[in-house]
């Protein structure tokens, strides 16, 4: 299947029924190549259902060839939903019930993860143990809780293929509308939908093996796009605007700032914040988002710059010993391992030495890409004076006097194995690493012993973060993916509510997740 720019932005208008015109962004009613890097929002898939309360979707995943702008004349070959990259939008509200239908058009297994709500892990809700095969369709069918008004996605979880799948374009956003969505202050600011996702095509627009620092460092790719193009200009006469943030990317990290401008934070993962607060800076870890207003001070362009962010990254943020930790010859570049506990003797010395000749590659990177500016906000209007919400949400801080169970979970590595694991242990479906009871608090220590900062996320259920190296959070928000720096010690709070089964967590770094890095937990009654 083929659909170019031109065609999905044409769709983009006929999908958006039921969407006011008026939070749309002007760039989205009009058509045509965007050879000008115009600001884009993907289209909205149309809800097939009739019936109040209940929406339902079809989601196709394929191979597809996607041109891409700024790449001139080349087809990039993706795997996306519905043909369009990134993959649509689905607009749902608290309470309704959804179906989504799935049917896997690719020639490998798939899944669907509903990263970030509170629905059933098992059945056909968010159940990351399922497998869909190829030529399948699969119904997914859940509600969405209340008090989630926010910005979710979905995205594959087959483990296996997880992490190509990603990369490869198969991710899409999840808006959930709600009673807070209609705070006085932020009804009539346009909000903008802000997906951050990487890729790398060569020039026959496939995407390269993965390197073996590609999978020490999480994969990015070096053309850094937003909602699949490349520096786009957003262009708006509102002088406050919101903008949802959504770091969908495998492996990259975005460490956003906005020339001259501050942000104010209205949203984390999870949903509104009790009381707005402005940053100068946000780091965006895989899976994170956050809703952010701005206000612009005049007209003019202000550039979303991606600044440095050192996380560990073996050959660029910290020195390597070629010959051991990545290997200098290029026999077989960009083939792996199996997990370590599925080596066998290749693990003994004799097989790891045959195994980083196996594993030479010829092309290190050792300079960090997409850094800079990568998107332009143009305000056109005349300046006004807007008030900016004060308390928004009335979230309550989890009390660690509740707490039933204290959990550490230790972050490790293997670095020469490829091996990423909690706790020295690889995932293993068949084991169930933490058993927690219905209806009650925990608190996890996430430990980081490794070199590498590791993005924690959590299926099912959201935490509060409580403190960092025993520092104490200013308020409480909702959180399903945290960053921890390494060498760092960070404390959630996590509630076990309305769900039983089986669910994981694991670091968003998917090559990691999938060379080992993710975990069982078993919820029961208790
Ligand atoms: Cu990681």
């Amino acid at each position: 299947m083929e659909i170019s720019r031109r065609r999905f932005v044409t769709l983009s208008g006929l999908g958006l029924v039921g969407i006011s015109l008026a939070s749309l962004p002007q760039s989205i009613k009009q058509s045509g190549d965007n050879t000008n890097n115009q600001f884009i929002q993907p289209l909205s898939l149309k809800n097939e259902s009739n019936q109040p309360g209940l929406a339902e979707f079809f989601l196709k995943a394929s191979s597809s060839k996607v041109k891409l702008p700024g790449k001139e004349g080349i087809k990039a070959e993706l795997m996306t939903y519905n043909g369009s990259f990134p993959g649509p939008t689905l607009r749902v509200k608290e309470g309704d019930r959804i179906r989504i239908h799935l049917q896997n058009d690719l020639d490998q297994p798939t899944n669907l993860h509903l990263h970030g709500l509170h629905v059933s892990p098992e059945g056909q809700g968010d159940n990351p143990l399922r497998v869909i095969k190829p030529g399948q369709t699969a119904l997914y069918e859940f509600s969405i809780p209340k008090n989630s008004a926010g910005t979710y996605w979905y995205h594959p979880h087959y483990h296996g293929n997880s992490n190509a799948q990603l990369f490869a374009g198969l991710a899409g956003t999840i808006i959930v509308e709600g009673s807070l969505s209609t705070i006085p202050e932020l009804r009539n600011v346009p909000d903008y939908l802000v997906i951050l996702k990487d890729l790398e095509v060569d020039t026959t627009g496939k995407i390269p093996t993965l390197t073996r620092q590609d999978w020490m460092n999480g994969r990015e790719g070096s053309l850094v796009l937003i909602n699949g193009v490349t520096k786009p200009i957003l262009q708006t006469d509102a002088k406050l605007v919101r903008l949802r943030l959504s770091n969908q990317s495998s492996g990259r990290y975005y460490n956003l700032k906005l020339a001259g401008h501050s942000m104010t934070v209205v949203a984390t993962d999870g949903g509104f914040v009790n009381t707005p607060y402005s940053v100068d800076s946000l780091l965006l870890t895989p899976g994170e988002r956050y809703e952010v207003l701005v206000n612009f001070k005049q007209m003019g362009d202000i550039a979303l710059i991606n600044m440095p962010y050192a996380r560990g990254r073996t050959g660029i943020d910290q020195s390597m010993n070629m010959s051991d930790d990545i290997g200098d010859d290029s026999t077989m570049g960009g083939s792996i391992p199996p997990p370590a506990h599925q080596m066998g003797n290749m693990a003994s010395p004799d097989g790891l030495s045959s195994m980083n000749n196996m594993l030479g590659m010829s092309n290190v990177r050792k300079q960090p890409t997409g850094e800079g500016s990568i998107m332009t906000l143009r305000f056109t209007g005349s300046s006004r004076t807007v008030s900016l919400p004060r308390r928004i949400n009335s979230i309550q801080a989890l009390n660690p006097k509740d707490i039933v169970q204290k959990r550490t979970i230790k972050f490790t590595e293997v670095m020469e194995m490829l091996s990423f694991s909690f706790n020295d242990k690889e995932f293993d479906r068949n084991r169930v690493d933490i058993r927690s009871k219905l209806d009650t608090v925990e608190l996890w220590e996430l430990l980081n012993d490794s070199d590498m900062d590791h993005p924690f996320h959590v299926h099912t259920n959201a935490f509060q973060v409580y403190a960092r190296n025993g520092k104490l959070e200013p308020q409480p928000t909702w959180k399903d993916v945290v960053n921890v720096k390494s060498k760092e010690t960070v404390q959630i709070l996590i509630p076990f509510a309305d769900f039983t089964g089986k669910t994981v967590f694991h670091c968003h770094v998917l090559e990691h997740e999938e060379r080992g890095m993710m975990g069982v937990v078993e919820i029961t009654t208790a």
